[in-house]
C-alpha cells in the first residue's frame, strides 16, 4: 500500500506530451500522421493535489490548423465553417476531476473524470480510466487507454515540466 500523500506527490503537476502512439487491436502500429492529434501532437496535462485535472492536446500540421479563424467567432464566419472543422477535428481537450487508484510506487490507474468541461459535448460527465506507469524517476508518465469502441490501445509519454527551482519563476 503506497501512502496516498505519496501518490499524488507524484502525479501531481504540469506534464508536457512527448510521444504519441496507436495500437490497433491486433498489436499493428496505426500511422498517426491521418487523423486525430496527428504526427506531432503538442500537449499538456496537468493534476492538482486537490484532485482536478485538465488535457490539451492539439494537432500540430499547419494543414489542419488554418490561421485564419479567430475567437471570438464573428457572424460572417460560417464561411469559415469548414477551418473550425479542421481545428476541431485535430484537438482534444477537457478538464474534471480525477483519481487514482495506486497498485504500488510506479504503477496504478488514472481516472479522469467525471469530466466538468470538454471540447467534445458528449465527454461532459464521463469517466475515462487510463493504466499509469511513472518511469525515469518519476519526470516520466506514461499512460495507456483502451479505446473501448474498437479495441485500439493509445499510449502517451508525458514529462514532467514544473520548474525545478521555483526563483525561477518571476512574480511581477
Ligand atoms: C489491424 O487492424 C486494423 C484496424 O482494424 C486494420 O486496418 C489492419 O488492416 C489490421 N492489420 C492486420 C495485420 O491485420
Ligand atoms: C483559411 O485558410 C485555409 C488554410 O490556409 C484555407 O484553405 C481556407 O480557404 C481559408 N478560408 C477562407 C475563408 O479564406
Ligand atoms: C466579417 O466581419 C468582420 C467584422 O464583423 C469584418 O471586418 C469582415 O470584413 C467580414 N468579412 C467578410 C468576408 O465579410
Ligand atoms: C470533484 O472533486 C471535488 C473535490 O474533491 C468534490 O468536492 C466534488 O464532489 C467532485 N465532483 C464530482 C462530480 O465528483
Ligand atoms: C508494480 O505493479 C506492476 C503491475 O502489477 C508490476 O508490473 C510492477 O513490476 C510492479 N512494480 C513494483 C516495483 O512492484
Ligand atoms: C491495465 O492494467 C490491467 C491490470 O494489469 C490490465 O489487465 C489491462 O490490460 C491494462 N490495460 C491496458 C490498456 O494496458
Ligand atoms: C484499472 O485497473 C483495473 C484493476 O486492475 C483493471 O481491471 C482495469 O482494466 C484497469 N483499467 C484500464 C483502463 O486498463
Amino acid at each position: 500500500m503506497v501512502p496516498p500523500s505519496d501518490v499524488i506527490k507524484a502525479i501531481a503537476g504540469a506534464w508536457v506530451l512527448i510521444n504519441n502512439t496507436i495500437l490497433d487491436a491486433n498489436g499493428t502500429y496505426r500511422d498517426p500522421s491521418t487523423f486525430g492529434t496527428g504526427a506531432n501532437p503538442a500537449g499538456l496535462l496537468m493534476y492538482t493535489p486537490g484532485g482536478y485535472m485538465s488535457a490539451s492536446i492539439e494537432a500540430t500540421e499547419p494543414a489542419w490548423r488554418p490561421t485564419n479563424i479567430s475567437w471570438p467567432t464573428r457572424d460572417n464566419d460560417s464561411v469559415l465553417d469548414s477551418d473550425w472543422a479542421s481545428v476541431g477535428r485535430h484537438t482534444l481537450s477537457y478538464a474534471g476531476n480525477y483519481s487514482v487508484r495506486a497498485w504500488n510506487a510506479t504503477h496504478g490507474n488514472i481516472t479522469h473524470g467525471p469530466l466538468l468541461y470538454a471540447y467534445l459535448p458528449n465527454m461532459v460527465g464521463t469517466r475515462q480510466e487510463r493504466n499509469y506507469t511513472l518511469l525515469e524517476g518519476g519526470n516520466m508518465l506514461y499512460v495507456n487507454a483502451i479505446n473501448t469502441k474498437d479495441g485500439s490501445v493509445g499510449a502517451l509519454y508525458w514529462r514532467k515540466a514544473d520548474q525545478k527551482n521555483i526563483s525561477e519563476i518571476v512574480v511581477s
